[in-house]
């Protein structure tokens, strides 16, 4: 017997745990599930040594309630994950959620009823009828593990950084492969190399990382946000990414100072540390000269950074900033003046196959006791499609997105009644701080319910049209960019047989201005029936 709700929200992250609170509050039946024993989603997976977010702290955390933004106390400009996963049991109990949610439970499949509108939700713990679901499943969730040929035969230890032992691993004395140079491999070396006894590090791709100059959360930075929270959220939001109004976003072109300028503004910004360096102007990310200056700049610290020439060259990206996710990091770069940390290039020799010793590549085998796979996710629509969802006159989401995702506003697929993705493909998402796109669309979707139910509508899709519209908009907005102009998981490039369309949409305020549009115009582009 289906277990019947209002909404069935899936993933207990960020996300979920909003979307649960608010519509409860709304008088809305949710429940929400999630596989994990816990809240937290990516920070309850993700607990691979150095893990830590690279938003500050006090950005990185929701403002939806005034009591709770100004209770909760961050201890570091930069959250590590347990911080964060407390953050986000605080907020559970704060709220009294978990009474809503039932951990441990995987949803398998979910059909569309046309009969009786609502979701048959199959999960490994008992079936739900839900007239709404939410795929708060997050974007950069669904694990991907290269198909390295002999990878099953290898007789020491793998671990993926985003399934990372509960209980942590001491590397100590071991000889450790790390595959991949991404966010979470760039936080978690520094920390492995502080204790094995060899640290080998595959790079197919460099990429370019600023220092995050963490240290303790500074009390006058703290009262400051504090004594005008909303605020600065509000400021927050209209920036492109969410967040950084403090520091600023640089409105002059990089093409528009003189040499010394600019030097100096990239020096300034290098100093600050964290993502405020992609700001210092305008068109870091829309002019392949102002770019390549931005670009040049870190690479010259990389230079300066790494005492072995031929390293440092390795470590130098070519590919403009930016286009892949740029990273930030506490002694990424120095970890390679130790003894015993060596960086392998795999950017012309793949990694050809791992034995039960190790890994070869190059006809070379590198023997470790210890394989890190830091080699991320099926990202944005990895997580939705693993879920085998089946909507009207049985149409699967796997054929609706066969040629990439396609959706309106991000939020819904044609074909897909009453389903709502949170921050997915065709949503600014990835490219801002999540917790402000977070915050907009479960405060719109919820909006949306609250209006459905006062006009006695049942179901909402958006119209074939209005979702082509959509995802054209959003490649001529990417198309103004250096965003499609490399290999990153923002195009699917780094999943084998993954359609190549570049997923966000890039640009915050805009986003936000046109989602309110909609709303106000009695949810064009929807139907309601
Ligand atoms: O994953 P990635 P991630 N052979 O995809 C390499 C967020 N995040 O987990 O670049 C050899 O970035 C791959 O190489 P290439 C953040 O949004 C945030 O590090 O494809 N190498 C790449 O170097 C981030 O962007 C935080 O050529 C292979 C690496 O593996 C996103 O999550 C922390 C390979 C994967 O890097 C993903 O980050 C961590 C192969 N077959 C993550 N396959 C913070 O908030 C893949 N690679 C700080």
């Amino acid at each position: 017997m289906a277990t019947e709700v209002d909404a069935l929200v899936v993933g207990a992250g960020f996300a979920g745990l909003y979307l649960l609170h608010r519509l409860r509050g709304l008088g809305f039946r949710t429940v929400v599930v999630d596989a994990a024993d816990d809240v937290g989603g990516t920070w309850y997976w993700n607990r691979y040594p150095g893990a830590r977010c690279d938003i500050e702290s006090m950005e990185y955390s929701f403002s939806f309630d005034e009591d709770l933004q100004q209770a909760w106390h961050w201890n570091e400009r930069y959250a590590a994950q347990p911080e964060i996963l407390a953050y986000a049991r605080h907020v559970a109990d704060r709220f009294d959620l978990r009474r809503d949610i039932r951990f441990g439970t995987r949803v398998l499949g979910a059909e569309w009823d046309d009969t009786v509108d609502r979701w048959n939700v199959r999960t490994d713990a008992g079936d739900y009828a839900a007239q709404f679901l939410v795929m708060a499943t997050g974007t950069l969730s669904a694990v991907n593990t290269p198909d390295f040929p002999g990878l099953d035969s290898y007789t020491g230890a793998t671990y993926h950084t985003a399934r990372w032992p509960e209980a942590g691993v001491d590397f100590t004395g071991k000889r450790v492969a790390v595959i991949g140079t991404g966010s979470s491999a760039i936080q978690a070396i520094p920390v492995i190399a502080e204790q094995a006894a060899e640290l080998f590090v595959f790079q197919r791709t460099p990429t370019y990382s600023v220092p995050a100059h963490n240290g303790p959360l500074d009390p006058q930075v703290e009262a400051a946000v504090k004594a005008d929270y909303a605020g600065q959220r509000a400021r927050d939001r209209q920036t492109v990414g969410g967040f950084g109004s403090r520091i600023g976003w640089g409105e002059a072109s990089a093409l528009s100072v003189t040499d010394e300028e600019r030097e100096a503004e990239y020096e300034r910004r290098w100093q600050i540390g964290g993502f405020a360096f992609l700001g210092a102007f305008s068109d870091t990310i829309i002019d392949p000269r102002a770019n390549e200056y931005a670009a040049e700049f870190v690479r010259r610290k990389i230079r300066s950074i790494v005492d072995d020439p031929a390293t440092a060259e390795l470590l130098c990206p070519s590919q403009p900033i930016g286009c892949k996710r740029m990273c930030l990091d506490t002694g990424y770069y120095a970890a390679y003046n130790r003894p015993t940390v060596h960086l392998v290039d795999v950017s012309g020799d793949p990694i050809e196959r791992i034995t039960p010793a190790g890994l070869v590549t190059g006809g070379t085998e590198y023997a470790v006791d210890a394989i890190v796979l830091a080699t991320g996710f099926d990202a944005m629509t990895g997580a939705v499609l693993r879920v085998d969802i089946t909507g009207r006159d049985g149409v699967t989401m796997h054929d609706a997105w066969a040629a990439g995702p396609v959706n309106y506003l991000g939020l819904a697929v044609p074909g897909f009644p009453n389903l709502f993705v949170i921050t997915g493909p065709g949503s600014p998402s990835v490219l801002t701080n999540m917790i402000v796109s977070i915050e907009q669309h479960v405060e719109w979707i919820s909006d949306l319910l609250v209006a459905m139910r006062a006009q006695a509508q049942h179901t909402v899709e958006p119209t074939a049209a209005a979702a082509d519209a959509w995802v054209e908009h959003v490649n001529l907005i990417a198309s103004f960019t250096l965003y499609p102009s490399c290999n990153s998981w923002y195009l699917g490039a780094n999943v084998p047989g993954k359609p190549r369309v570049f997923m966000p949409c890039p640009g915050l305020p805009d986003y936000i201005a046109r989602c309110d549009e909609v709303a106000a115009h009695d949810y064009e582009g929807f139907v309601l029936s």
